[in-house]
């Protein structure tokens, strides 16, 4: 049977749902000012992903492959969560969610919420007005499966950090994405971003040994983060939405089917036809960041 386009009978699928989880890609932050990566002007529309998102890749040239992700890295520091992302933070709301989502088995604990964004744009969405506590638990209900380019790992201590300071050394003080198209800085790896920063002072104390670090996202090859609390969540998932993503890296692009072979439902939200969305039981074809909100039914209170 073809998808359904209908938001009342989607929002009545949403009241009856005991378990909701949401997957959400590039698509989710494109109105943020984010490039996708495979949709018109994508990151690797223009460049060979195995180039520039694979730990080979950055153990052979990491002066290469940090130039890259610090213009990344700045342009996420500078975007502001959109439309979609205030639309899915909200229902972290109680008063939301009771309204939205009143048939959940567990109506203290918002839908899970993975994304394979590493912006950091899903996290400041979260609403101020949250109390701590609530704050607490919307954040555990929040996975960066892919990281998150505002995090770094020290690959000899192993410490992670998040920090929204930039340049993370002074060698990329005032770099462009130009500079960087036409073939980056020469800069010697001891210069490269450091465990301890500019302070550190010879320690190898932990956190501050002097080690190289790395952007905390997920290279291909690598194992996503938090893939054993997804696995245990799509088991009991009833319904699945789909927000933003071409649904072609695995294996967030399988988690669809998952829900589907358990008897679950999938909404797809996206700018266009997306693999597999024939498959779906709703699909709101149009950008998120005005679709979600509408649909959802989140717009007079969020
Ligand atoms: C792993 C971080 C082992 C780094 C990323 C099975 C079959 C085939 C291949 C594989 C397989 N299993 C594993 C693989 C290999 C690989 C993979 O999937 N390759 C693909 C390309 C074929 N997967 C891996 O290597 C993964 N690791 O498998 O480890 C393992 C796994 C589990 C358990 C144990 C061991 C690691 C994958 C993570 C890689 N890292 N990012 C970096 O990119 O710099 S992936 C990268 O692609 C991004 O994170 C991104 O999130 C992800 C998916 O892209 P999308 O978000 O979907 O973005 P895209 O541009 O493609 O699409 C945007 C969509 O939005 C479009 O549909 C567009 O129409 C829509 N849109 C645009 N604007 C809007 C919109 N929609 C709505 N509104 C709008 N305004
Ligand atoms: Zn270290």
């Amino acid at each position: 049977m073809a998808p359904s386009s209908d938001p009342q009978a989607f929002r009545e699928a949403l009241a009856s749902s005991k378990r909701v989880v949401i997957l959400a890609g590039a698509g989710l932050s494109a109105a943020s000012g984010i490039p996708t990566f495979r949709g018109t002007n994508g990151l690797w529309k223009t460049k060979d992903s195995k180039l520039f998102a694979t730990p080979e890749e950055f153990n052979q040239d990491p002066s290469r492959i940090w130039q890259f992700y610090h213009c990344i890295r700045d342009r996420c520091l500078h975007a502001k969560p959109n439309a979609a992302h205030h639309a899915l933070a909200s229902l972290t709301l109680p008063s939301i969610r009771a309204r939205l989502l009143p048939s959940l088995t567990d109506p203290t604990k918002p839908p899970l919420l993975i994304t394979q964004n590493f912006d950091g744009l899903s996290p400041l969405a979260l609403s101020p007005h949250l109390t701590p506590a609530s704050q607490k638990l919307a954040s555990s209900r929040l996975v960066e499966t892919h990281g998150s380019i505002l995090k770094t790992v020290c690959l000899q201590c192993k410490h992670t950090k998040h920090t929204r300071e930039t340049p993370l050394c002074p060698a990329f003080a005032g770099l462009t994405e130009a500079e960087v198209e036409a073939g980056g800085r020469t800069i010697p790896v001891e210069e490269l971003p450091r465990c301890g920063g500019t302070e550190w002072d010879g320690s190898n104390r932990y956190g501050r040994c002097g080690g190289l670090l790395r952007p905390a996202v997920v290279w291909f090859g690598e194992v996503p983060e938090g893939m054993g609390e997804i696995a245990m969540e799509l088991n009991w998932t009833d319904l699945l939405i789909v927000v933003g993503t071409s649904s072609l890296v695995h294996p967030a692009a399988s988690f669809a089917k998952t829900v589907k072979t358990r008897g679950g439902k999938v909404a797809v939200f996206n700018l266009q036809r997306s693999e597999g969305d024939e498959n779906a039981d709703f699909l709101f074809l149009g950008p998120c960041e005005e679709t979600l909100p509408s649909v959802l039914g989140t717009t007079s209170e969020s």
